[in-house]
């Protein structure tokens, strides 16, 4: 091969490497933008992406108006359940003793709460009473086990966004990791229990233990068929993992397993029942 041939083939191979590399690098800005898009940044009053699960994909049809809702003004939140072939969900198992959970945060993951709407059967519409204490955006995870086409009894969680008052004035606050293990939510002092070194895609078991002036408590309720339950999720993204308490007891330890998907920070809200009322606790991590 003479010194031209070779200059020829190298300046192809390196026309092509670059070529190649700029299709990449284009088509993952692509992806980008798309899962933006569709992970509801900059948009105001709506944005959810269907959910996969089993062998339909669902979204939430919202049949209320958000488009003016006020920070600390109760009101109804009205949506159905619809599949990838457009039918209404009517069908629903119950799983830890709802057909509906319903998963309220600001969109920093603050304000988190859990609630549990009604349902009307005959049209297939859910209805929760909301009240949303300040301004800002939030997003509302609906979570849920069809009943049909779900022969493995997979549960779902879907989502929409909207905006709270004047949601130009609204600051997303900063989602820290916690550095004190200890902390008192209402008359509790709770400590969470993890390990030091958290690395995604790895099964982590994770505690809590509660404690109130001075003494362990070992009265715990069952809240909702489970010991505790752990509603965890990602900052800027929100990735939603709901899990629960793997024995049962009565305290003063909570036990959970989980896996982190991603590298990043979460937040984890945990919720217990003690002498009939409902305890939120929350701890934030780093996973590596
Ligand atoms: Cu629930």
């Amino acid at each position: 091969m003479n010194n031209m041939n070779r200059y020829i083939i190298v300046s192809i191979i390196l026309i092509g490497a670059l070529a190649l590399g700029f299709y990449l690098f284009s088509s993952s800005q692509k992806e980008k933008s798309n899962s933006q898009q569709k992970g509801g940044h900059g948009v105001t009053t709506g944005g959810h992406q269907p959910v996969t699960q089993g062998q339909r994909s669902y979204e939430p049809e919202i049949t209320s108006d958000t488009t003016n809702i006020k920070p600390n003004q109760p009101i109804k939140f009205n949506y159905k359940i619809k599949n990838d072939k457009g039918e209404i969900l009517k069908n629903y198992e119950i799983a830890h003793e709802k057909i509906m959970h319903f998963i309220v945060v600001r969109k920093d993951l603050r304000n988190f709460q859990h609630l549990h709407p009604d349902f009307n059967q005959a049209t297939g519409e859910f209805t929760v009473d909301i009240t949303l204490p300040t301004e800002g955006r939030y997003r509302l995870f609906p979570d849920f086990t069809p009943a049909e086409d779900n022969s493995q009894k997979l549960p779902a969680t879907v989502y929409h966004d909207i905006g709270v008052g004047d949601v130009s004035k609204y600051k997303s606050q900063p989602v820290t990791p916690d550095t004190q293990v200890k902390k008192t939510v209402d008359s509790y002092l709770v400590t969470h229990n993890l390990p030091s070194n958290l690395t995604k895609r790895q099964e982590v078991s994770y505690s809590l233990t509660i404690e109130r002036n001075g003494e362990p408590i070992t009265d715990l309720q069952v809240y909702l068929g489970a010991l505790g339950h752990s509603v965890i999720l990602k900052e800027e993204t929100l990735d939603f993992i709901h899990t629960h308490a793997s024995e049962t007891g009565t305290g003063p330890k909570i036990e959970f397993t989980t896996t982190f998907p991603e590298s990043g920070i979460y937040k984890i809200f945990t919720q217990f029942q003690h002498q009939n009322k409902v305890i939120t606790t929350d701890y934030v991590i780093r996973v590596n």
